[in-house]
Formats: structure tokens, sequence, C-alpha cells
């Protein structure tokens, strides 16, 4: 291979052969609509063709068979098309509960990624063949992209929030990586490779070289040091600001009555724009953190705040 014309990127995702199928698909439905419209035209010019100067055509009522035909078998074709594509789409955009985590934070330009047990990398991506990885990503200045050609897979990388896409990698091999979103001066830098390993070379590349800390640690440490524990104790104690312990994916009421589920955004929010969404009981008091801690030293304090377990006599939250 490689040399040979392709007219696909190699296909390396559980995704890639259903999209391929269906833009095969409409590749070859245009080619034929397109060369049969044109053949019909060609035709229709020379047999209708005006003969005399004082030729006139016949008056034509209409055919109410030919109406229906080609109404029905367009809306029968596209409604095929969008019930095809939305089918795939939904399976690229849920991804599946057993989906291991990799950090991805998007800056002008690089990709700086990291796994959850704290080994971090850039412009470069190593997962192991056949796991369902789900990539979450954020942006420390302007939109990005994160596109695998080769896994059929493309996520907006936005400022201010989370985005995130997952894939599972069904060959061995060394893909390329790029930002698909103009984002200034070196967009066309900003690439990298993903490396889909064996499981036997994942674990090897996985403790290699060993981080210092796992995401959870780091975001203990950030924890104490930015004094988070001091108002939001970690023994399940209500203080200043509600006790974090077992919150994480629960729903909380807020000062304005409406609830919100904790998760990666609401901590994030919370973290940046304390004041933004308050819990019922507690006053507007937390600083903003948005100059000393950046996206991914946040994504390291959420993943040890989802560690927090909720502590004996605390069950229900903070009333
Ligand atoms: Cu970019």
């Amino acid at each position: 291979m490689g040399k040979a014309f392709q007219f696909y990127p190699e296909a390396a995702s559980s995704f890639a052969g259903q999209i391929d199928n269906l833009y095969f698909f409409l590749v070859a439905l245009t080619t034929v609509m397109t060369l049969g419209i044109v053949a019909v035209a060609l035709f229709f010019f020379v047999k209708y063709r005006r003969r005399s100067d004082d030729e006139c055509p016949e008056e034509i009522e209409g055919n109410i068979m030919f109406e229906i035909t080609w109404s029905v078998i367009p809306l029968v074709v596209c409604l095929g098309i969008f019930f095809w594509g939305t089918n795939i789409y939904m399976g690229m955009v849920q991804a599946p509960p057993d989906s291991v985590p990799v950090y991805v934070v998007a800056k002008q330009w690089m990709w700086k990624l990291q796994h959850p047990n704290g080994r971090s990398e850039i412009n470069e991506l190593h997962v192991p063949l056949g796991q369902n990885t789900r990539i979450i990503m954020a942006s420390e200045d302007v939109l990005h992209s994160f596109y695998v050609p080769a896994f059929r897979t493309k996520m907006d990388v936005v400022p201010g929030k989370y985005t995130s896409l997952w894939f599972r990698p069904t060959k061995i091999g060394t893909y390329r990586l790029f930002c698909a979103e103009y984002c200034g001066t070196s967009h066309a830098g900003m690439n990298g490779w993903v490396h889909v390993l064996s499981e036997a070379d994942y674990a090897a590349w996985l403790s290699g070289n060993v981080a210092n800390e796992s995401m959870e640690e780091a975001g203990e440490r950030l924890f104490t040091e930015n004094k988070c524990n001091t108002c939001h104790a970690a023994t399940g104690n209500t203080q200043l600001g509600p006790s974090l312990n077992g919150v994480y994916g629960k729903s909380v009421t807020l000062k304005n009555g409406r609830t919100v589920t904790v998760d990666d955004a609401y901590i994030r929010e919370s973290i940046f724009q304390p004041l933004a969404k308050v819990v019922a009981g507690f006053n507007p008091v937390m600083p903003t953190y948005e100059t000393q801690l950046n996206e991914q030293q946040i994504m390291q304090i959420i993943s040890y705040i989802k560690t927090l377990k909720p502590v004996d006599g605390q069950e229900g939250g903070h009333e």
C-alpha cells in the first residue's frame, strides 16, 4: 500500500468503515444523478430543438403521476440519508461508559495531552488497539479542532468549555493528528501523531516513563497549594464552601432554586467564575482562580474531586 492511489485515507477506527460507506453512497448517488440529468438534458436539447422561427410548443397540462413520482422518490432517498447519517452520528457522540479518558489542552500552537496515570505528551498520543478512548478537550486560547483523518473523527476545541470525542482504534500504526480550525500564524504546524499500539506495547509505553504523580495526585496537590481545602474540606464537613465529597455526578440545588449536575463543565465554571452558580445555603464569597490555574490544572483538580468519596453521615448533600 501507500504508493497505489487511495480513494480514502487509511481506515483505523471502528467508525471508519461506516463513514466511508455513507460517503461512497453519496458520491455514487450524486454521480449517477448528475450524469443522468446531463444526459437527459442533452437528449432533449436535440429532440425538442426549435425547427422554424414560428414554431410554438404545445400546451402541456401537467402529469400528476410524474409529479408524485419525482417528489416521493427523492423524499425517500433523502430521509434514508438522514437516518443513515444520524445513526452514525449518534454512535460517535455517545462514548461507551468503559471509555478510558485522555485529557487534551490545545494552545497556540501545540497539543498537550495527559493520561489519567499522569503520563503526558506533546503533539503525540499513544493509545492501545481496541480500547474505547475518550478525548476530553479544552483550549487555552482560541478555537482549535482535533482531527484524526484515519479515525474519521474531528471535534472543535472551544475556549471556555469542554468538548469531547471518542474512538476505538482497529489497526496498529501511526496516524496524523491535525488542528483543523485556523488558529493563527503557525496553525499549519499544529499537528502531531497518534500511535496505536498493541496492548503489550502500550503497557510498556505507559510504564516506560513513569510520571511522578497521576492526574488525581496532581489535582490533590493543587487543591492544597491553592488553599481550596480551607473552604472545601475533604472531611465532609461543611465550611465556608460546600463539601465536595461524593458530589461528582450528583445534582445540587442553587441559590436561585434551579438545580445543576456536578460535572466537568460545572466544576470548571465554578473555579473560573465562582459566582455564576452558587450552591443554595452558601454565600457568594469564592474568588476566581482564572489567573492562578490553567486548563490542564483544572482537569487535574476535576480528576481529584471525582475521587472524593461521600463521608459517613454526610448523606444527601449540604443543607
Ligand atoms: Cu489550532
